[in-house]
Parts: structure tokens; sequence; C-alpha cells
């Protein structure tokens, strides 16, 4: 048992203890006026001891903070969770793929040309399907500077700053509109890569799926990351065209195995559906094989490969044909049982530990004997594209028998392995080394993805483990039939794993989920100087200044630079004619720590969220004439109810005489006291 346990047991035991010898001398619980003892508690509330010590290793007492945050994907709502561990408070939502009010994303400043910037085929995409966040790394380990993620709907790949969670850039491609495998760094986050997950024409053009096996591709796209700039560089990244099988999670070598990266595949039957014209479903007919192919690429060969030239752009993008893939040596497939999901390499970079869905083994393969058969050229043949094929047993380290559904895997500090099996709803604990089960722990129900703290990295933590399910039946009361996912915080320092608490999740389905470190974490509390531009991550060249508001009037339309400082905005009035095209440029010039003002205009569908020193630029036409209240969203000070104003459109056929000076608009900057010019 560990000491930590211990001291947990015995706490309780004690608090239990304490509570028995008071507890009778306590005739009417709680009437006389005192708390109830933990004894009365545990019986009011029918708490086993096990209980208050679950209770007891979760609870955080007010202004204590969580060692660990998790990262998790918000699914089809869109947005990122980061949630507080082991207390499971969720601290906030980072909106990435879906307009989010609260921090203004979406509704009307700088953040709206982001959203645009993931528009796909001229259509707005106002929602994305989030599925696996991808923590930055340094020599494979999370270094707490960025997380990316991607949007499986819309093959879309983002790029958060944790400096002040904010979403930066947003990239796709029209190689692929669907992805899965991604995001996920090479550890040191040279690339983060995304691939395809439904095949199609990497043109992007229409052609039948009577042309399924000639025309429609997978893909793999290194996206090069600039860590400098904290963006994505697209000029320097490229794809790697794959046989049109279903491309399923990946995970980046590290360590011995750096370099290379391993994707799994399902659906080499390579059907396509067609089930009301005479063709199987697609889930019988992906289903036929007793194996898929692994896919085992080398990267850092295929990088100089595609700085060489040997590529051709597809759709804007460098793309190394399959044929020079496979000349090259970029590319082998090792076959892998039924319909893998997961693909997970050890902390050592050693191994990759395979579930398949429909089998009940964790397939465990040794990276040096899938070298040996590469350098050995030992192939079991080919695929029908050529792709060279290595023998499953001779590059397999051996199976483990864990259960019903192997998904994912994750590990711990002590050489475990942690799998979900989601037909049998359980997470089970293996040892690397020998490759036998320890244990297992019921969850409720259906786990997909689970996460240790670091469980990906080369420098796993344990303690911890989430398992994230998607099904909560009868975990919660009831809502409807719509129900809640259930995240399940599982101790695994004890010696039986033990559930600590349910976390329901009342949005979109969260997919994978990363948990770190919390004191990895850097992230700022104020934008310093202010006049601050989250996105850009840059002063803002229309940042104002207390004393320097002001309106000016150009041939683009009407500016009006405006602070706003606890409790009002300068200017407070804005007026201008129906049908002149605005720029607001806001500045909350303050500087304490949690002052963020809102600034919602009514009717104008605007809303945005200023953090202390915070700068946002709004564009909108003043289509329609009126008087709109302006008001700060934000409850920041006692006379936040007058933090307001209004935005007053003139009609176009008003009198010329109703316009008053522009001296009116705003206080004449010569009256202004100077203002010191912003230190960097
Ligand atoms: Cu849901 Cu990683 Cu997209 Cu498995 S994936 S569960
Ligand atoms: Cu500013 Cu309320």
């Amino acid at each position: 048992m560990s000491s930590r346990l211990k001291k947990l047991i015995l706490g309780a035991a004690m608090l239990v203890m304490g509570a028995v010898v008071i507890g009778p001398a306590c005739k009417k619980e709680g009437s006389d006026g005192t708390a109830p003892s933990v004894a009365q508690l545990m019986r009011a509330r029918n708490l086993t001891e096990r209980d208050v010590s679950a209770a007891l290793r979760t609870y955080t007492p007010t202004g204590r903070t969580d060692p660990y945050l998790l990262f998790g994907s918000g699914g089809h709502g869109g947005n990122l969770l980061v949630i507080g561990v082991p207390s499971m408070r969720i601290l906030k939502y980072v909106a990435v793929f879906t307009p989010e009010p609260w921090q203004g994303y979406g509704y009307g400043d700088q953040t709206n040309a982001l959203l645009a910037s993931g528009n796909r085929g001229g259509q707005t995409q106002s929602w994305g399907d989030m599925h696996h966040p991808a923590l930055s790394e340094t020599n494979g380990s999370y270094d707490g500077q960025f997380i990316f993620v991607g949007d499986k709907a819309n093959a879309r790949v983002a790029v958060v700053n944790l400096r002040d969670f904010v979403t930066t850039q947003i990239v796709h491609t029209g190689l692929m509109r669907s992805d899965h495998g991604g995001c996920f760094v090479t550890p040191n986050t040279d690339y983060i890569i995304e691939s395809s997950q439904y095949p199609m024409p990497l043109n992007g053009q229409y052609s039948d799926l009577s042309r399924y096996n000639e025309d429609y591709r997978g893909v793999v796209v290194l996206w090069k990351f600039d860590r400098q700039r904290g963006r994505i560089d697209e000029a320097q990244s490229f794809a790697i065209e794959l046989p049109p099988y279903m491309q399923d999670l990946a995970d980046a070598g590290k360590l011995v195995s750096d370099g290379w990266l391993f994707l799994n595949s399902f659906n080499t039957e390579r059907a396509y559906g067609g089930n009301a014209e005479g063709r199987p479903p697609l889930e019988s007919g992906a289903s036929r094989n007793d194996t898929d192919y692994l896919h085992v690429i080398n990267w850092r060969r295929a990088a100089e490969v595609a700085s060489a030239g040997r590529t051709e752009t597809i759709s804007g993008m460098r793309t190394i044909r399959l044929q020079t893939a496979i000349d090259e040596g970029l590319l082998y497939f090792v076959p892998e049982p039924k319909s893998p999901h997961g693909v997970d390499v050890t902390p050592d970079g050693a191994d990759l530990a395979v579930g398949g869905k429909l089998d009940t083994h964790v397939t465990v393969y040794s990276f040096a004997n899938i070298q040996r058969l590469i350098n050995a050229r030992r192939f079991d043949g080919r695929d029908p594209y050529g792709v060279p094929i290595l023998p499953f047993r001779e590059a397999i380290r051996g199976q483990v028998e864990l259960g019903l559904g192997p998904l994912h895997t994750q590990f711990d500090n002590q050489g475990n392995a942690y799998t979900s099996l989601f037909l049998e709803s359980r997470v089970a604990r293996w040892s690397v080394r020998d490759l036998r089960l320890r244990d297992k722990i019921s969850v409720h129900y259906n786990i997909g993805h689970l996460a240790t703290v670091e469980g990906d990295t080369v420098t796993p933590q344990g303690n911890f483990l989430v398992a994230m399910n998607k099904w909560s039946i009868d975990r919660f009361a009831r809502v409807g039939p719509l129900l809640p996912q259930n995240f399940q915080l599982i101790d695994i320092a004890t010696p039986n794993m033990e559930l600590l608490y349910d976390l329901p999740i009342p949005l979109g389905e969260p997919h994978y989920t990363q948990m770190i470190r919390s004191s990895l974490l850097h992230p700022i509390d104020v934008y310093t100087p202010a006049g601050h531009d989250p996105i850009t991550g840059h002063h803002d060249p229309n940042a104002v200044e207390g004393g320097r508001e002001r309106v000016e009037r150009r041939a683009d339309g009407v500016h009006i630079y405006m602070t706003a400082v606890r409790s009002h905005f300068t200017p407070d009035t804005l007026r201008v004619r129906e049908g002149e095209h605005v720029h607001l440029h806001i500045t909350n010039i303050e500087q304490a720590r949690d002052a963020t003002h809102g600034f919602a205009i009514s009717e104008y569908n605007i809303a945005l969220s200023l953090e202390p020193g915070e700068h946002a630029n709004v564009d909108f036409v003043a289509a329609h004439p009126g008087v709109f209240p302006v008001y700060c969203t934000e409850f920041c000070s006692a006379l936040h109810l007058e933090m307001a104003g209004y935005l007053l459109v003139e009609p176009a056929n008003a009198p010329a005489a109703a316009a008053p000076a522009p001296a009116a608009a705003a206080p004449a900057p010569a009256a202004a006291a100077p203002t010191p010019a912003p230190a960097h």
C-alpha cells in the first residue's frame, strides 16, 4: 500500500472514529446548531468508509488548486475542456472550432476572421468534431507551451497557445475532408501530424465510388510547427499519399523509435457501403478480413524526400506520391488484428501497443523487430498498391489477452499499461515487461479513451487515471433522453485501482484527453502592456491608451478608438450613420488580474470579452438605424450596470443638421493627460 493511501485511510479512519465517539452524545443530529459529525453524515447520506476515503482523495478546499490539468477534446461541441484533477472541477472551455460567447469568440472581433480561416468549400463551419488534443513536447515530455487539436468533421488542426489559453490558428488542406489520426506531435514538436479517416480523391474532385480503388486515397499530413512564432508553417508542411484504407489512430515514435510514426487502419477490404445499392453495409464489408495494416512510416526520411523536391503539389500541398513513398522506403505495413483502434508507443519507445476492437488481445509490436525486418527486407508480400508487408509473427513481441474490445492504452511510471475495454466497460492494467494482465476495474459505461498523468510521454507520472465513458445510463439524475458522458477518476496509486469520482460532461462527446502537471504551465494573468492582440501575440497597432480615445472618419468608414476601464467605456456614445462601415478599436486598459470587461451591442450580434490589457477590433456595417444599448457583460464592479452607453445609428435620410460635431463624440486628444509610451 502506498504511503499516500495509508495516510489518507488513516485520516479517514480517525475522522470516522472521532465521529463514532462524539456521535452518540449528539442526540438530534445537527439540530443543536453544531455541524453534524462525519459518522452522522455517513449515516445520513448512506456512505461507506470507502466513499469517505474516495471523497478525501478528491476534495479540494477553497483556495487550493489542482496538481494536474486534464485537457479534453469537446467532441462535436468543437471546443476544448480544461479540468482540474483530482478535484474534477471544470475550469475552462477554450473556444476553438465553435463560436463561444463567454470568450467573445466569433461575435464581432478579430476572432471572426480566425474562425473564418477554418471555413471550407466557401461554407461557414460553425462547429467541429474535436477528437485528439496534443500537448507540445520537448524531448518527448510535455512542455506546457501549446496544445493542438484536430477536427474530424472538417479535417482541420488548430493551435492553442497555453500562454493565455487562446486559439491562434486553424489550418486545413484540400487533400482530405475528414481526419482522425491526429493531432499528435513528434517528440520535439517539429511536426503536428494529421491523417485522413475516410478516403477521397486527393484533388478534392468528384469521382464515383465505383472508382474507389483507383481514385480514392488516404493521406497523412506533417504540419511544420514554428515554435518561435507559435504557428504552423503551411509552406514547410507536406503530405504522404496512402492507399484507400481508413487510417485511424496514430502515435509518434520516441527515444529509440524517434523519427518514425505509426498509424492504424481498418477497412483494408476497401468497402464503401451501398446497402441500398446491393452492396454490403460498410460495417460488415469492412470487417471481413482477419487483419488490417499498421502503417509504419519513416517521417524523418520523408522530410528529407520532401525537401529534396520529390513531391507533387496536390490541392496546394507538397505531396509524396505513394509510389515514391514505397521506392524511398518510407512506408511499410504490418498486419494487425481485426478492426484495430489505438496504437500507443511505450514510454521507452521500444514497443507499440495496438488494441483490436474485435479481438480480445492487445498486440505488442517490437520496434527493434520491425527495424530488423525492414533492414533485412523480409517482406510477406505486398498490398495491392505495392506497399511491403512485414511478417506479423516476427514483428510482435507478444499479445496480452485483456478482454472484450480493447481500444486505447496509457502508461504509468511503474511499468504498467492501462487499456480501455469498450465492450467490457473495464480498464485493464497489465505489465509491459512480462505482458501479463494484473487487474481490472469496472467503469460506467462503454469507455473510449483513458488518460493517465503524462501517460503518452517518455515521463509518465502515474497516480491518477481518467476513464472517458461514452454512456452514463444510470449514473446521474435523469435529464431526458440525451445524457451526458461520464469522466471517471480512478486512483491508480493504490494496490487495486479505485474509482473515486464521476464527472458528467454535458456537451459534445469527448474522445481523447491528456493530463499534465499544472506546474509545467506558466500562463499569464494580464496582457502587459495593455493593447495586446491575443491572436497575433503582438501589441495591436490600433491599441488605445487612456486619454487618446478619438473618432476618425476615413475612406473606409468611421474608426472609433475606445478604452474600457472600471466602470465606463470612452467614448460611451457611439454616433454613426446608417450604412456606415464602423470600426471599433477597444482596449481594456486594466492591469488588474481578473478585471475582464465584456462589450455587447444589442441586436448587432456583437459580444466581446476583453481580458485585462486585451485589445479588440470590431468591424460591422451599421445597417439598422435606431438606438442600441451598449453595455459591459461582466459584473466587473459595483458600478458595472452603469458601464454602458449607446450606439446611435442615425437614419440615412435624416437632415444633416441633426449630426453632431465630431468633438462631441469623444474628448479631444489635446485635453487628455499625456500617457507614457508602452514599455515592451
Ligand atoms: Cu473516439 Cu481516439 Cu476519435 Cu477512440 S477515438 S474512443
Ligand atoms: Cu465592465 Cu462590467
